[in-house]
């Protein structure tokens, strides 16, 4: 392995390598830290092309929204380092597609947290990128992954992994697949909620937050491989499920996970401050849902995939996929519990912001 990759680095022009390690987080491709020889830190990241067909067009939507975003105050845009060739993408000897971008210096990311502060910046970067990317020329934009947080898209795959899946995968899932149904119900109109189409992350979670370690602040969404048009609805409720769960979601202890409404609170008027003039009516108005509909749908995908027998996301052990359905469903019902302060804390937000 390591012998391909530093042919790879070679692609982008790096002779001298002092340092490779593999990052371990991150469910889909394969990430690694690279320090060159003259000491410049790199992120190097081998896309999963199962998963990608066309990385080109991931490609091409990054650097068109890096465009928009070097614009914007207070917002890093992590450079993205050229081939030899001058091309974003390096492909090796076995067909791989790797990328290669600047490290930020002094930078961290957090995969749980309590911190109000923490809670807040999540909000107010997640609004900065929603506010700096609106005058990017969506249809010169890739949509790169159909459908991707659709409803009606995943239950499909929902339902062939039941066909599929063996008798004790089945049997140890009996629990969790008609609380998946019944929620499949819950939710059945949120295909057609006529949302506006903006550029939008996909994959908001806590870590894909960076923050600068001496500040405290935030500087930038990373893992920017998803980003295609789609709906503010799915990019607040993917940072809600990660940022106000208690606990990461894979954590097998369901005891502890909860909402942390107060850093709820906090979030959303980080997220609001930037984006209160933007959203409109309907979008307000999906906001409480979305809170909800983000951790079912990842249920949901982690469910078929465990029935499918773990195609798609990294697992460590057997049941990892089975749990992490768990901890979503679990954070699900937490969520419904507090669903009335949660709609009293959007609906303060957006008298005061809107
Ligand atoms: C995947 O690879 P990673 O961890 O950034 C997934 C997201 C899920 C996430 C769950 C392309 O992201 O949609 O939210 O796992 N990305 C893709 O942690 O499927
Ligand atoms: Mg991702």
């Amino acid at each position: 392995m390591d012998i391909d990759i530093h042919r790879v680095v070679e692609g982008f022009g790096m002779n001298r390598v002092s340092e490779i390690k593999e990052f371990t987080s991150g469910l889909i491709n394969r990430s690694y830290y690279v320090r060159s020889g003259g000491g410049d830190e790199f992120v190097l990241q081998r896309i999963n092309k199962e998963i990608f067909e066309e990385p080109e067009k991931l490609m091409l939507n990054i650097l068109i929204i890096n465009d928009e975003l070097r614009k914007i105050e207070d917002y890093r845009v992590p450079e993205i380092l050229l081939t030899t060739e001058r091309q974003p993408l390096y492909t090796d000897a076995e067909g791989h597609d790797w990328r290669v971008m600047r490290h930020i210096p002094n930078s961290m990311t957090y995969d749980a947290t309590e911190d109000l502060t923490i809670g807040a910046e999540v909000g107010r970067i997640i609004g900065k990128f929603h506010c700096g990317t609106v005058n990017c020329d969506l249809n010169s934009m890739h949509v790169t992954l159909p459908n991707f947080h659709g409803l009606d898209f995943r239950v499909e795959w929902f339902l062939q992994s039941l066909q599929k899946a063996n008798h004790a995968r089945l049997t140890s899932a009996h629990e969790s697949i008609p609380e998946v149904e019944q929620l499949i119900e819950y939710f059945s109109s949120v295909d057609h909620l006529e949302l506006p189409t903006r550029v939008t992350h996909n994959d908001t979670k806590l870590n894909n937050v960076l923050f600068d370690r001496s500040s405290g602040k935030a500087l930038c969404l990373i893992d920017l491989d998803t980003i295609m048009p789609g709906h503010i609805f799915h990019d607040f409720g993917d940072a809600v499920r990660t940022l106000c769960n208690a606990v990461q979601e894979g954590d097998p202890n369901l005891e502890a996970v909860e909402f942390q409404h107060r850093l709820f609170v906090e979030f959303l008027q980080g997220y609001v401050s930037q984006t209160g003039g933007l959203l409109t009516d309907k979008e307000w108005d999906s906001l409480p849902l979305s809170i909800e509909y983000m951790p079912f749908i990842m249920a949901v995908r982690f469910l078929t995939d465990y029935l499918f027998g773990d195609r798609y996301y990294k697992v460590d052990f057997p049941d990892q996929n089975l749990i992490r359905c768990q901890n979503q469903l679990k954070f699900i019902s937490e969520l419904r519990r507090k669903r009335d302060e949660i709609k009293q804390s959007i609906e303060a937000a957006r008298k005061a912001f809107s």
